[in-house]
């Protein structure tokens, strides 16, 4: 039975459309069935300053892969892409998060779903909206559009007119 994820893809490192389009073909390839993806957009970075904005997206996936596997995959592709320890929070060609897997909710050490900071997130939440505006995060029940009017988040997030041209908007 395959399973209904919602997955954030970000980069703010080198060519960052670019970077997102690949991991989109990377996850095709490893078990992870792209069903639909949102728009790109430019987004103010969350949590530190004095880097390059964002590129984000959201994208609606089916998987096989149970939680942990699907973490395993993700971060192999991250691996794949450069990305080599760094700071948590520091500049990166990829970050692949689960952000939605079913209405599953799942309390590991390494590996929290819903994303925790979901809520907390206009760059997650937006794109997300584009693709499910009705979906009811599992544990408070809110949909993605009452996230999104609640959140105290006030970064800018700005959708790209064209997602194979990252320097439009700018
Ligand atoms: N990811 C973070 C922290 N801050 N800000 C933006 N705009 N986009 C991100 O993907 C992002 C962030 C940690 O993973
Ligand atoms: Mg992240
Ligand atoms: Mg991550």
């Amino acid at each position: 039975m395959s399973k209904r994820v919602f997955l954030s893809l970000g980069s703010n490192v080198g060519d960052r459309a670019a970077n997102l389009r690949e991991a989109l073909a990377r996850l095709s390839g490893a078990g992870v069935g792209v069903r639909r993806v949102s728009s790109f957009f430019r987004t103010e970075p969350v949590g530190f300053q004095a880097q390059t904005w964002f590129i984000n997206c959201v994208l609606e996936g089916e998987t096989e892969k149970m939680p942990l596997r699907l973490l395993n995959t993700l971060q192999r592709i991250e691996w794949q892409m450069g990305r080599r320890g760094g700071r948590r929070f520091g500049p990166r060609a990829i970050d692949l998060d689960i952000l939605l897997y079913e209405n599953a909710v799942v309390r590991l050490a390494k590996l929290t779903i819903p994303h925790p900071r979901l809520a907390e997130r206009r760059f997650m939440l937006i794109p997300l909206r584009e693709l499910a505006p009705h979906l009811r995060h599992p544990a408070t029940q809110r949909t993605v559009t009452e996230m999104l009017s609640e959140t105290h988040d006030t970064s800018q997030v700005i959708r790209l007119k064209e997602d194979s041209n990252p320097s439009e908007g700018t």
